[in-house]
């Protein structure tokens, strides 16, 4: 049993498209629960003139019906407003007239080698499809794993760490009741000074027609232990979630845990030690290892960071070539956002719940949600802490 997902669409064409494949039969889901994290993911200061025109919805046809789904795959349509402003140009058929192709490159997309790849001369070809629009699609699916995840009692929750030079605070004692309030932060930070000066940091780079990156943390709660397995390397949870968060549009780097921070510490200051309890079984003061241990989770907090590069897209465009001339020439100019990295938080929660709800469909199994209630039941006290 698995849990795969599918997605198509380009950022001005009609609409996108998702398939979520594993989802048990009888999961209680509202429309509230898919649209809010469509809105989630539009949030967030230095967003663009795009998100104006938008106001995502998830229309569901296929896999629920009244309210519950099917155990067959669901299918999603996310439309695109803005396909009102490009029907010529973004239209699956021929039109009449002429329809201007693009051939100026941006350094940092997908642009010059998609070209090159799929011998295209017009770069929309391939910057239609590149674009991060795609993650409305990804949200949708993964607001379905949430519902899934939420019925095993594990909640995932996001916020971010840093943009540009600011960086908040760092915390290892949150619980899921210090992420309450995070969509109330126009940055998605926990902490109110860091926010705003994330804020500042944002708007004087788009005064400087700069675009700004940053890193941002997933955090999931209430995990059981022993998702995923060391046996072979595919299997390997850290692996699969690397692998997740890294296939985000913009993504230049992902942390397990402190991550990159583990690797100058010496040996004895960089794990978690295992303690043991009447009251609370195994445990560890520690979580560096965010909650995976030989490519299982350990029953603590998974902890998964990821850098964002600032965006490639820049009012003051970057030097390229004209590929019909081969003549210097600036990059193509677009409309764009100055920075995304707390709305990639919230798409980055969606790749955390569809990898972490795979592996408890891989785990857990059943036809219908009460087996797999059922069957993380029996695990759960098939390793409690006895004597
Ligand atoms: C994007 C460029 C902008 C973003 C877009 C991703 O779109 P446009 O070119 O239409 O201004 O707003 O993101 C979305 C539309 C979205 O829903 O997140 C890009 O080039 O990746």
């Amino acid at each position: 049993m698995s849990l795969r997902f599918t997605t198509a669409g380009e950022s001005h064409g009609p609409g996108l498209v998702a398939v979520l494949e594993g989802l048990p039969a009888g999961l209680e889901l509202t429309p509230e629960d898919l649209d809010r994290d469509l809105a989630r993911r539009q949030l967030g200061h230095g967003r663009g003139g795009r998100m104006k025109i938008e106001s995502d919805r998830a229309e569901v046809t296929a896999g629920i019906r009244h309210g519950r789904t099917l155990g067959s795959p669901v299918a999603i349509l996310v439309g695109n407003r803005d396909f009102a402003n490009w029907e010529e140009r973004m239209n699956p058929w021929p039109v009449d007239g002429e329809v201007e192709e693009v051939h100026l490159p941006r350094p940092g997309h997908a642009d010059l080698a998609g070209i090159q790849k799929f011998g295209f001369t017009d770069v929309r070809n391939v910057l239609e499809r590149a674009s991060a629009r795609e993650t409305a699609a990804r949200v949708a699916c993964g607001a379905l794993a949430k519902v899934f995840l939420r019925r095993l009692g594990i909640e995932v929750l996001s916020h971010v760490l840093s943009i540009g030079s600011v960086e908040a605070p760092r915390r290892d004692d949150l619980t899921p009741a210090d992420f309450a309030d995070v969509d109330e932060s126009p940055v998605r930070c926990l902490d109110p000074e860091a926010s705003a000066a994330m804020v500042a940091e944002i708007d004087s780079a788009r005064r400087a027609n700069e675009s700004l990156g940053g890193v941002y943390e997933v955090r999931a709660f209430g995990v059981p232990p022993g998702l995923g397995s060391y046996v072979s390397w595919d299997a390997r949870l850290d692996g699969r979630l690397a692998q997740a968060i890294m296939s985000i549009q913009a993504m230049k780097g992902v942390g397990i845990g402190e991550g990159f921070d583990l690797a100058p510490l010496p040996g004895s200051q960089a794990h978690d030690e295992i303690f043991w309890s009447d009251e609370r079984g195994y445990h560890r003061e520690t979580n560096r290892a965010g909650g995976l241990e030989g490519g299982m989770t350990t029953g603590s907090a998974l902890v998964v960071r990821g850098a964002m590069k600032p965006l490639p897209t820049l009012t003051k465009p970057l030097r390229s070539v004209d590929t019909e001339t081969k003549e210097p020439a600036q990059a193509l100019r677009e409309r764009t956002d100055s920075c995304t990295v707390p709305a990639a938080a919230v798409v980055a929660e969606a790749m955390v719940a569809l990898v972490v709800g795979d592996a408890c469909r891989e785990k857990f199994g059943g036809d219908h949600i009460d087996d797999a209630v059922a069957a993380l039941d029996a695990y759960m006290e098939r390793i409690a802490w006895r004597r």
